[in-house]
């Protein structure tokens, strides 16, 4: 694969995963301006790669990513003429949330150790998220003088309770992953000799399926939060004749043709066979 990264890393496995790390362990994974614009980068690739079924989010090193880099998102940014905050902001969204949020492939976030602040954002905006038991989590932006900015508190609204939400904002405590679990900011902490195994597992079942159909699943689910029923009514049906119309594999007949016809498939307790 093309990419002359310096702060993230690609790895593509022949199950069709694409694993794609923060790539600064000697800076805990912090995000600089650099990274965020390889992170474009990266998922742009990563879209295009036919091999690619399933896309895992991880840290190189002790951290899954400390957070914006104090010192070169903040300081330095903060020192430079106007337009290059602006720059700098808006290449952070772009990957942290909008490219994320929407992925036409299955994400999972492998939080591996160390995640604060910033790092909340792709955290939230990954599909799926499995953490360290022992992975340290928090809102540390109080801690240093600010409060949260960029799309924090807004990932944080998509997921967390008020109470938990303004708890950690407020306080700025650390939490570990099975406090994460609990408050469902991930779907299931392991311990950490199972991570990547438990990761693996999950993002090679994702690869195994229907893509078409997920990404329409996926997405309808996030979009249909912020609808009204009749809205929301409209838009799904919108969706689902748009998703089996286009789907190039016919997920649909192939699946009613295993249930009705051949009888060798429950789709209650599992998926058809992809012909
Ligand atoms: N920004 C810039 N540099 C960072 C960051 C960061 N967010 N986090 C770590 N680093 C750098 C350190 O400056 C240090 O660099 P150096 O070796 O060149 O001096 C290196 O990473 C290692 O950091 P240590 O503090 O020595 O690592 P340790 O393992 O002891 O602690 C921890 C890790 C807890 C993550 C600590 O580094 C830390 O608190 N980092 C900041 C976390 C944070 O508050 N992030 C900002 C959240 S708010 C926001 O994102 C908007
Ligand atoms: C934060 C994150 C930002 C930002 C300001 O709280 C503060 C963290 C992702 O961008 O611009």
């Amino acid at each position: 694969m093309p990419g002359e990264f310096t702060t993230v890393r690609i790895d593509v496995d022949p199950d069709g995963i694409g694993w794609l790390y923060f790539a600064r362990p000697e800076k805990r994974n912090a995000m600089s301006p650099t990274l965020n614009r390889e992170m474009i980068e990266a998922l742009d690739l990563l879209e295009a790669d036919d091999a690619v079924r399933c896309v895992v989010l991880t840290g190189d090193g002790d951290a899954w990513s400390a957070g914006m880099d104090l010192k070169e998102y903040f300081r330095e940014v903060d020192d430079a003429p106007p337009h290059v905050e602006v720059r700098a902001r808006r290449e952070s969204a772009e990957w942290q949330w909008r490219r994320l949020i929407h992925f036409p492939k299955p994400t999972i976030a492998m939080v591996n150790g160390w995640c604060f602040g910033g790092a909340f954002t792709p955290l939230v905006c990954c599909d799926l998220a499995i953490a360290d038991e022992d992975a340290t989590f928090g809102l540390s932006e109080v801690n240093w003088g600010i409060p949260p900015g960029g799309l924090v508190s807004r990932a944080l609204a998509e997921t967390l309770p008020s109470r938990d939400a303004l708890w950690f904002v407020m306080t700025g405590e650390t939490f570990d992953g099975r406090r994460a679990s609990e408050m469902r900011l991930v779907n299931e902490a392991v311990p950490t000799s199972r991570l990547r195994e438990r990761t693996t597992e999950v993002a090679r079942k994702l690869a195994g399926m229907n893509t078409h159909v997920l990404r329409a699943a996926k997405v309808g689910v996030k979009k249909v939060r912020q609808m009204s029923w009749d809205t929301a009514e409209d838009y799904l049906y919108a969706k689902l004749d748009a998703a089996t119309g286009h789907d190039p594999e016919q997920g649909k007949q192939q699946g009613l043709g295993q249930f009705l016809d051949d009888r060798t498939l429950r789709p209650g307790l599992g998926a058809y066979e992809r012909g």
